[in-house]
């Protein structure tokens, strides 16, 4: 295949950690993203504290977003993400509750995937303070699949009132 034929394309995720050292899984997740080749041109978002959404009765998490350009499909992408967060000690538990570390794909370019483990544009972000506002913060302008709206502007009528509060 020459290079030209290789098919690079936008992905946006979220990162979420709330026991261990939340900051340093994080910053190490998005570094191993980045130097196991899944992503490229990398742009990260601000950290945040964020209130649990959902499941209330756990810590406070950091949440991010990260855009950037990859060659893996869909299913690939899922595969490397899952990898990664075991690499950084996740355990299996409860959906919901708390977690060593998160990683969601949100938006794979303009494409919609419904297979049975996989759904992009994710299922609720257009719920989530905790995913808009980064995702916002780094791709204001894009417009998801199945919407007129960018992100800046779904994060305006977001009606999440979960707290969130930029760290740095
Ligand atoms: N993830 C969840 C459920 N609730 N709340 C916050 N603040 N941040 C998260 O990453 C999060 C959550 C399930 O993935
Ligand atoms: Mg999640
Ligand atoms: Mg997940």
């Amino acid at each position: 295949m020459t290079e030209s034929n290789i098919k690079n394309t936008f992905v946006l995720l979220s990162l979420g950690a709330n026991i261990g050292d939340k900051k340093s899984t994080i910053d190490k997740a998005v570094e191993t993203l980045v130097e196991l080749g899944v992503i490229s041109q990398a742009v990260v978002s601000s950290y945040y504290g964020t209130e649990p959404y959902g499941v209330k009765d756990q810590n406070w998490f950091i949440n991010i977003c990260v855009k950037g350009m990859t060659q893996h499909s869909p299913a690939e992408l899922l595969t490397k993400c899952k990898a990664i967060e075991k690499m950084y000690g996740r355990q299996e538990r409860e959906r919901w509750h708390e977690r060593e570390l998160d990683i969601d794909i949100i938006f794979y370019g303009k494409e919609i995937v419904e297979t049975e483990n996989l759904t992009i544009p994710h299922k609720e972000y257009r719920k989530r303070n905790f995913v808009l506002v980064p995702a916002a913060e780094i791709a204001g302008s894009y417009i998801p699949p199945n919407n007129d709206l960018s992100l800046d502007q779904l994060v305006k009528q977001c009606e999440d009132c979960c707290k969130i509060d930029k760290m740095n």
